[in-house]
């Protein structure tokens, strides 16, 4: 096992890291960018080091910075979070080449799965469902068009390194197909450095279902059931769930199924989630496979009993998986509320200091947070301060919980978005478990606040 960890990442999930590193005997070393001097993770690990300003480009996103820290701290490896360099193959490589350990999949499939064009080739040999569409890239209006003749109207151009919801167009009929597919091009050059596009029939109400797999060094991948994340807002998730409310046990078993497939077909090592679109039919889809630990894997955890980053981290120092995919069953029901320092209807950004902050307990609440009393929340980097999470033998009662612990929650000084999900969690749409992809936007526009 290793000695010494470098977490390249700030927030809650470098305080996860920090933690689960403490439980395992292993030394953390926290890099941070000058507004984080007195952030949780700089406080809570073993060692800290300075990255550069403010800006994540020169600190968080700064890789010679981050290969230097791990140099002159004699760190072994390096877990990347979520977010920042995450899915950064070419940094993931560099750790690799520099002689530490990277403690997540290989570059090669990270690559694969960061080109949504090879990731489909690839899904295809597996057998794994694909939303029709066209066959790889699409290089011209001309080829757009005939690519339409078979999945006729609406459909959706997708840059083939977007994802998480960047870099696509929904075309709605043939005169808007020419704007679309140009505008797509130009825009996945200029954001992603690569002009190719793919197009996809678009599936006008579906919901958003993902599976969990953890694979390790020795051949052995398992699933661990599915989490419903529809509930979200410009492609921004607010509340997850596991196991998800809408699907029955046979489509479980078929979901979950395809998501072992696609993750074997790349060999994955560590953690990963398999995206996929749900029909109101229960037919579904591969969207995207994620090669990093989610903001979302605490509900996994809870359901599996499952340490998902302890687990990434013995992946990573060549341990074998000690559980099978017999052993893992889904025990009651887990729920997620993302705290975010915004206005909890404009969804406008709210940096400042936390006045008072006091966290919710009692039995089966559990909170991955960041922040504390008196902390300043820096207006540089995302606006989620902390993760509420309970459990519960069923949905209802985990609802249940989850309302009450928001009650306890206080937070002051810093507007957030704990209104939103007191008026989410009562809402009857959400409490029937029946809800797409579309729930969220289509109940705030009709509140009009
Ligand atoms: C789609 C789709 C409908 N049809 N693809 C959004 C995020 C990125 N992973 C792909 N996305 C979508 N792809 C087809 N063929 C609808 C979305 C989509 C979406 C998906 C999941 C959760 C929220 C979403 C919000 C808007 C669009």
């Amino acid at each position: 096992m290793f000695n010494k960890i470098l977490i390249a990442n700030r927030g809650e999930i470098a305080v996860r890291i920090i933690r689960a590193c403490k439980e395992l005997g292993i030394r953390s070393v926290a890099v941070y960018s000058e507004a984080d001097r007195d952030a949780m993770h700089t406080r809570l690990a073993d060692e800290s080091i300075c990255i550069g300003p403010a800006p994540s480009p020169l600190s968080y996103l700064n890789i010679p910075a981050i290969m230097a820290a791990a140099e002159v701290t004699d760190s072994e490896a390096i877990h990347p979070g979520y977010g920042f360099l995450a899915e950064n193959a070419e940094f993931a490589e560099i750790v690799i080449e520099s002689g530490y350990t990277w403690i997540g999949p290989t570059p090669e499939s990270m690559r694969i799965m960061g080109d949504k064009v090879k990731a489909k080739a690839k899904m295809e040999t597996a057998g794994v469902p694909l939303v029709p569409g066209s066959d790889g890239a699409v290089g011209s209006v001309d080829e757009a068009k005939k690519v339409a003749k078979s999945t006729g109207f609406p459909l959706i151009i997708k840059a083939a390194s977007g994802g998480g919801g960047r870099g696509m167009q929904i075309v709605h009929s043939e005169p808007a197909l020419p704007n679309a597919f140009n505008k797509c091009q130009s825009e996945a050059a200029a954001c992603f450095g690569d002009n190719t596009v793919f197009i996809e029939k678009f599936l006008e109400e579906p919901r958003h279902v993902e599976v969990q797999v953890l694979g390790d060094t020795h051949g052995n991948l398992i699933h661990l059931y599915e989490r419903e994340c529809s509930m979200q807002r410009n492609n921004q998730k607010v509340l997850e769930e596991a196991p998800s409310p809408s699907l029955d046990e046979e489509t479980r078993q078929a979901i979950c199924a395809a998501g072992l497939a696609a993750a074997k077909a790349v060999d994955y090592v560590g953690a990963g989630t398999i995206e996929f679109l749900v029909n109101p039919d229960n037919s579904f889809y591969f969207m995207e496979m994620n090669t990093r630990i989610q903001v979302e894997h605490p509900v996994t955890e809870w359901i599996t009993g499952v340490d998902l980053i302890e687990w990434q981290i013995r992946v990573a120092a060549g341990e074998k998986l000690a559980f099978t995919q017999k052993q893992i069953k889904i025990k009651g029901h887990a729920i997620e509320c993302r705290i975010n320092a915004e206005h909890p209807f404009k969804f406008t950004p709210s940096p400042g200091t936390v006045e008072l902050y006091h966290a919710p307990g009692g039995r089966s609440v559990r909170v991955d947070s960041a922040i504390y009393t008196g902390y300043k929340i820096p207006p540089h980097y995302d606006s989620m301060i902390g993760k509420i999470i309970t459990h519960a033998r069923d949905r209802q009662k985990c609802i249940r919980r989850m309302q009450r612990a928001i009650d306890e929650l206080a937070i002051i000084g810093v507007t957030t978005n704990i209104e939103l999900h007191q008026r989410l969690l009562a809402n009857p749409g959400f409490q029937s478990g029946k809800f797409n992809i579309h729930f969220l936007e289509r109940w705030l526009a009709q509140m009009r606040v």
